[in-house]
Parts: structure tokens; sequence; C-alpha cells
């Protein structure tokens, strides 16, 4: 962290704000050893995303998509949260009110501890009907027969949102709220590139919310946000924490 990059000034508004959110990507899991989606070992870069992440292919080939999701399901259930996570966790106890919008499936943001989670792109740990639309919770390591099937007779998937398709309306509800209301946003880990989740802090900002980027690459947001903060989130947030509440 370039840690002359906080003035006095963005400290007390980090330790004074009322109101958080924090948006997280898939920058904060990969230091727990999970791959992101378009790095230099990012998923898009082996697979493509519209021959795996849309309803079109799952319509095509869901046993081909299964078996993706099955993979990764294999990765990620090794993986434990890291550093950033934790910070994450202590800061909901920190602020009056917090809200974390995460894109992230992967659920180490509960297994850290946070409590108030909005996930806007749903969990790949949950599985969905497309018949009678029940969705449930399935830890299941592999998943067993692909593509899973129902009681009902409908195909399983992935209860997760793919290119094309809505984010779940209540959870998107309540993130709007959250990013109107805020006068802190963080938004950590993300390439920012897919909508409308890009578009949260160009909303709280507009709002009055002043903004934190933490990643280790500039982004389209950086030049837009009020503090940029550049390298690894589990390095950074252990060192901002340390500056705002323990200095
Ligand atoms: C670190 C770090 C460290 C690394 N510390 N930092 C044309 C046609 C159809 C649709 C569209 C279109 N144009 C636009 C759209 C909309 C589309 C979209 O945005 N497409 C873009 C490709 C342009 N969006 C949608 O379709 C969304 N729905 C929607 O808009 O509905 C309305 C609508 C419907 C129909 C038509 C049009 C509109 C839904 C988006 C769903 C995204 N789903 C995925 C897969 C989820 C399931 C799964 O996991 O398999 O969500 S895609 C993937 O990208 C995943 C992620 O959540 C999402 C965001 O990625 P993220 O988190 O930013 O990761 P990366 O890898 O991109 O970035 C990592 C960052 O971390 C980098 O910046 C690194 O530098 C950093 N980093 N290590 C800090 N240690
Ligand atoms: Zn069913």
């Amino acid at each position: 962290m370039n840690e002359s990059s906080i003035t006095g000034d963005s400290i007390s508004k980090l330790r004074d704000a009322k109101s958080v959110v924090i948006l997280t990507g898939a920058g904060i899991s990969a230091e727990s050893g999970i791959p992101t989606f378009r790095g230099e070992d990012g998923l898009w870069k082996k697979y493509r995303a519209e021959e795996l992440a849309t309803p079109w292919a799952f319509e095509r080939d869901p046993a081909l998509v299964w078996e993706w999701y099955d993979w990764r399901r294999g990765i990620i259930h090794t993986k434990k949260p890291n550093p950033a996570h934790y910070v994450v966790t202590n800061m909901e106890n920190r602020y009056p009110k917090f809200t974390l919008v995460t894109q992230n499936v992967d659920g180490l943001h509960k297994a850290s501890g946070t409590k108030n989670i909005l996930e806007v792109h749903g969990c790949i740990w949950n599985i969905r009907c497309i018949k009678c639309n029940t969705e449930t919770e399935n830890y299941d390591v592999p998943i067993g027969k692909i593509p899973p099937v129902c009681e009902c007779g409908g195909l399983l998937r992935p209860g997760v949102v793919w290119f094309g398709e809505s984010l779940p309306s209540e959870v998107l509800t309540k993130t709007m709220k959250a990013l109107e209301v805020c006068d802190l946003l963080f938004v950590i880990g993300t390439s920012a590139y897919v909508q409308p989740a890009a578009s949260f802090p160009i909303m709280a900002k507009q709002n009055g919310a002043f903004v934190v980027e933490i990643n280790k690459e500039k982004t389209p947001l950086s030049e837009y946000v009020d503090l940029q903060l550049t390298g690894p989130a589990g390095v950074i947030l252990p060192e901002l924490e340390r500056k705002i509440w323990k200095a």
C-alpha cells in the first residue's frame, strides 16, 4: 500500500463513516487460492464464458456446464477465508450500518463470519430446479450423477447468475437501497467489467459516498474513485485496519 496516499482527511472519512457498503469481486478470494475470471490465470483464459456461464450453454449441454461447476466446487470447498475476508467481517462490527455486496459465489464471506451479505451473482452451493424452481443448499463434492435431477424430474442447475440473466430482484433492490444511503463504499478485487455491478460504485458516488478502491491493478473505476489503494487485498486491508482503528 502506498501509505502516503492515505491522508488524515481520508482516515477520518473511513473511521467516521456511519453507513458502509463493501462491494467485492473475485480478487478478494484470489489469496485463498480461488482463480479469478479475467486475470493472467483467470478462468476465462482457459474456458469460453459463453460455452459455460450462460443459460443457452446449459440448454445445449447441461452435463458440460455441470462438469465445470463440479470441478470449481471441488476447488472452492478446500479453500478458506484469507485476512481480507476477516477484515471485512471486522468492519461489519465497527460501522453502525453495513452491507456487503459480493459478486462472488464461493461462500467465503459467510465462512469468515460476515452476516449482512447480498450475493448478487448467487452462490455456487445453491442448486435450483429449472422446472419447479425449488432452490436448496447442496455441499456435495462431487455432486454425484451429472447432470443432477430434481425429485420432480426437472434438471437442477447451479444457483448462480449467468450472462444474460437478471440479478435476483430482491437482492438487487436491497443493494440499490444500500447504495443510496451509504456514505462510504469500498470496492475490492473486481475488474469492474461486468454490469450491473460495475455501475454500483458510480451510483454510490453520485449519491455522495466516498469511494475507495482496493485492487492489484488499475480498473476502469480507478480514475473515478476518491482513494485508490494498489496491492493485494489480503495485505492492504489488514494495514488499513491497523491504520484506521489501532493507531
Ligand atoms: C486482486 C487480487 C488481490 C486479483 N487483491 N485485487 C451484451 C449481451 C448480453 C449481455 C450484456 C451485453 N453487454 C452487457 C451485458 C450485460 C452483462 C455484462 O456485463 N457483460 C459484460 C461481459 C460486458 N451482464 C449480465 O448479463 C448480467 N445481467 C444483466 O445485466 O441483466 C440484465 C440484462 C439481461 C439481458 C441482456 C442485457 C442485460 C449478469 C452478469 C452475471 C455474471 N456472472 C458471472 C458468473 C457467475 C457464476 C460463476 O461464478 O460461474 O459472475 S461472470 C463473472 O464475472 C462472475 C463474477 O462475479 C463477475 C465479475 O468478475 P470479477 O469479480 O470482477 O472478477 P475478475 O476476474 O474480472 O476481476 C478480478 C479483479 O481482482 C481484477 O481487477 C484483479 O486485478 C483483482 N485482483 N487478485 C486485490 N489479491
Ligand atoms: Zn423440481
